[in-house]
């Protein structure tokens, strides 16, 4: 059937195409966006960046603007050559239409650059365009300005020429997300958008993002510029540590099928952040190109530290020692990346193990030959670390030796479960004895274990590994998990599901529970990542009236109680717990660890980069940055925890 036969009211192919596509989209988003919670929110908004983003690496865009609006829609303006509106041979429609409503069109592969930003490949547009109520886009293009709306991914107006734009050209996108598809929330987050969209700038430097938020009461706006791209990308990471050289070694080689950066600079830190991305993706589960990167580095800091008589013959450094207090980011393009792994967050592509090892290797020594100086430093202190990891390994071996640390014969202060499937049994970490002895009472001896913490553990943000395992606390914890440390950590041994955190509703207890996370995020990262630490939640008051006992968990609950039994009979008794000993056994067991009645809250990390600045920051041995992070951040540590 020929177009012009079509009447308006039947469907050929392409009508029933589109149709089909966008309500596959609308019938399960989280295959396209990942979830319809605020994460599948904010993609919406990559995705739309993206597209802006692939106009710049194209060479067409300098300037993109992204404008959260008072009623919570969502404004992209580019300045790119806007899209193309002549009409689509085959489907009869103008391109601008065929690229919001028709799923898989619009990718941009062909041509001179290859698509290098992340997301859905350029169907972005599409997608955004099905999961909102509705869409508006404006092109700026042949001296006119040309407009389309949808509305739920399907046309609801011809593509319209509203007005003259001289030489002006671009492209600008309004959408405003169903509610009906993001049930949970669709008010965005500025810190969220800010945090990718500087991301974005650091990875494609020289582009020029701005950043509004037109809400009431929360007016404000920002740009990213950085024309040093992931070199300021890592000192903006180092911000808050102490860089042991003075340079961010950097390097950048575009050869023709795929590029390579890279940027590092060592700081007097204990741990490392390497943070890999692939065509702008965040490769959160590392891959090929960061398994070149690791190798690469090793092997040039040994063959460095030797030639320049800084090591000795025999010492070896390992992975490990080279990575101490190591920022860097290494960010490849490419033309057809294979993302692997459930969350595709890792690259698989083996081309770039090599790509990047050898051009990493050439790079890195080249900078460390011109820069003996900072060689040197830098070579001493992953000396430092391997005296450190010498030590920690005898220590180890000290205790295991001892019997403290294998998995066999487990601390005395342990009072272990009865139940043997890690699955089906939890460990509670209780701050001070008086707590244990009362949580060792009143628990479910078949699934609970209880092992009492008495005070503050040690920092381990300022101490090095062999420290840590002097640390009774910390070497009982390592014990009772049961699956070891650091590198040599395997969370298949876990002895437990849950791992539950129980301090008092204090300020110490605040500060044993930071501690205690900082731990974990440190040197056992992946029970976070898995979901197995919580914090449990302790009532802040009880209320008796007559024979009736109430608990309540915050100031909050605690009035909207007190009114609620305000006209029951009888003295109304109310006691504030100051911390858990003061609960006897049934009562800790009740409120607290009933499976049936008690909170946990569960510890997650969104962003590891956030989080390591975040521990930095809080747990790190400079003030300033800290005394800025609690001012900036109070209101959220209200006592209505
Ligand atoms: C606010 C969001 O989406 N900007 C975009 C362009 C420019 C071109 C284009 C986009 C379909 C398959 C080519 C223009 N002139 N901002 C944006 N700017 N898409 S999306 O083309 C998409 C076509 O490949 C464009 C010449 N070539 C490309």
């Amino acid at each position: 059937m020929s177009l012009d036969e079509k009447t308006n009211n039947s469907y050929d192919a392409s009508q029933i195409q589109v149709l089909e596509g966008l309500e596959a989209v609308r019938k399960r988003p989280g295959m396209y966006i990942g979830s319809t919670g605020p994460r599948g929110l904010h993609h919406l908004v990559y995705e739309i960046v993206d597209n802006s983003i692939d106009e710049a690496l194209a060479g067409y865009c300098r300037n993109i603007s992204v404008t959260i609006q008072p009623d919570n829609s969502i404004k992209v303006e580019d300045d790119g050559r806007g899209m193309p509106v002549d009409t689509h041979p085959k489907l009869g429609i103008p391109a601008v239409e065929v690229i919001h409503t028709v799923l898989h069109a619009g990718g941009k592969f062909g041509g001179g650059g290859y698509k290098v930003s992340g997301g859905l490949h350029g169907v972005g547009a599409s997608v955004v365009n099905a999961l909102s109520k509705k869409l508006e886009v404006q092109v700026k293009r042949n001296g006119q300005i040309y407009r389309q709306t949808y509305e739920y991914g399907k046309t609801t107006s011809k593509l319209e020429v509203i007005g003259e734009c001289g030489r002006k050209t671009g492209t600008t996108t309004i959408f405003w997300p169903d509610e009906k598809i993001f049930h949970e929330t669709t008010v965005y987050d500025y810190g969220t958008i800010q945090s990718r969209l500087r991301e974005t700038a650091f990875l494609n430097k020289g582009i020029k993002i701005n950043l509004k938020d037109e809400r009431a009461g929360q007016k404000r706006q920002e740009t990213f510029f950085f024309e040093g791209g992931i070199k300021e990308f890592v000192s903006f990471l180092n911000e808050k540590k102490d860089p042991i050289h003075q340079d961010v070694v950097y390097f950048e080689v575009k050869k023709e099928h795929h590029t390579v950066e890279v940027a590092l600079q060592y700081t007097d830190s204990y741990s490392d952040l390497i943070l890999g991305y692939a065509n702008n993706i965040h490769t959160v589960d590392g891959g090929t190109h960061i398994v070149g990167f690791k190798t690469a580095l090793t092997r040039v800091i040994n063959d460095y530290g030797s030639k320049a008589k800084i090591l000795k013959d025999n010492e070896k450094l390992e992975g490990d020692d080279v990575r101490e207090g190591l920022t860097a980011i290494v960010s490849v393009k490419l033309e057809e990346p294979e993302f692997e792994g459930q969350t595709k967050g890792k690259l698989g592509n083996t081309e770039m193990r090599s790509a990047v090892d050898q051009i990493t290797s050439e790079n890195l020594m080249y900078f460390l030959e011109m820069n003996p100086q900072q060689g040197k430093t830098i070579v001493e202190k992953c000396i430092k670390a391997a005296r450190a990891r010498e030590a920690a390994r005898k220590a180890k071996d000290l205790t295991r030796r001892k019997g403290a640390l294998d998995g066999f014969s487990l601390p005395g202060k342990l009072a272990d479960c009865s139940e043997k499937d890690p699955k089906l049994s939890e460990i509670f970490l209780v701050e001070g004895d008086s707590a244990g002895g009362s949580a060792k009472d009143g628990r479910d001896r078949k699934r609970q274990a209880i092992l009492p913490l008495r005070g503050k553990i040690l920092n381990v943000e300022k101490a090095r590994l062999d420290k840590i395992l002097s640390s009774e606390e910390i070497k009982n914890m390592i014990t009772a998990f049961g699956c070891g440390i650091g590198e040599d950590f395997n969370i298949a041994k876990l002895r437990y599901d849950k791992i539950i955190i129980m301090t008092d509703a204090d300020v110490d207890g605040a500060h044993i529970r930071t501690l205690l996370l900082t731990f974990f995020f440190r040197y056992m990262r992946p029970l976070i990542e898995e979901g197995h630490v919580y914090a449990a939640q302790p009532p802040l008051f009880q209320i008796k009236k007559g024979k009736d006992v109430w608990y309540t968990y915050s100031d909050k609950e605690q009035e909207e109680k007190l009114a609620e039994v305000a006209n029951l009979p009888g003295k109304i008794d109310i006691q504030r717990y100051k911390g858990l000993g003061e609960m006897d056994a049934q009562q800790l067991w009740e409120t607290t660890m009933d499976y049936n009645t008690r909170t946990l809250v569960q510890i997650t990390i969104e962003d590891s980069a956030q989080a390591d600045e975040i521990f930095t920051t809080l747990m790190g041995d400079k003030v300033p940055p800290r005394k800025k992070f609690i001012e900036e951040n109070a209101h959220y540590a209200t006592i209505d925890a």
